[in-house]
């Protein structure tokens, strides 16, 4: 098994349908991940642990993926100056709204790089991630750029095939 390079962290295996998303994603791109469960407020020992060692563990970017009021990202962020994508998990009271502000409204001096509150959310953090590791990685360039060029063909062929039926 590879070193993991990304650590994606949930606060809860609530969490997990929605989180499963950015571990295959970057299960696609080949990118050696890690996945745990943490909470910032029920495990805040295991919380502030994982980020003072994360960088001497390998990792180079942490996912942290949270829902109601969301310190996750956050915390962790605080206590690692590794880049911290944090992924607001839709639901709760508010539907996720206050996930998305508690991730995102950082104040300053610890940056979170917050992905969209959305199913989409998981995976473009995973391949945000990909992104920064692919800075040093030309290989995993080549890969984000394929999946790029797939995706195009795939609108291409909607796009196509919807105009070739209202005909
Ligand atoms: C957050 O509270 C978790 O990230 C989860 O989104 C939410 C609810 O957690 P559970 O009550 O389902 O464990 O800490």
């Amino acid at each position: 098994m590879e070193k993991p390079l990304v650590g994606l962290v949930m606060g809860s295996d609530s969490d997990w349908p929605l989180v499963s998303k950015a571990h295959e994603t970057l299960d696609s791109l080949g990118v050696p991940h890690e996945v745990r469960v943490i909470s910032a407020h029920r495990t805040p020992e295991e919380a502030h642990e994982y980020s003072a060692t994360a960088e001497a563990r390998g990792l180079r970017v942490i996912l942290a993926a949270a829902g109601g009021a969301a310190h996750l990202a956050g915390v962790l962020a605080a206590g690692t100056v590794l880049p911290v994508i944090g992924i607001p998990v839709p639901g709760g009271a508010l539907g996720g709204l206050e996930a998305l502000l508690a991730t995102v409204q950082m104040p300053s001096g610890v940056p979170v790089a917050t992905v969209a509150l959305s199913s989409s959310g998981p995976a473009n953090a995973a391949l945000l991630a990909a992104e920064i590791l692919a800075l040093g990685d030309e290989a995993l360039r080549e890969r984000l750029r394929a999946r790029r060029a797939a995706q195009r063909e795939k609108v291409i062929a909607a796009d196509k095939a919807l105009r070739e039926k209202l005909a």
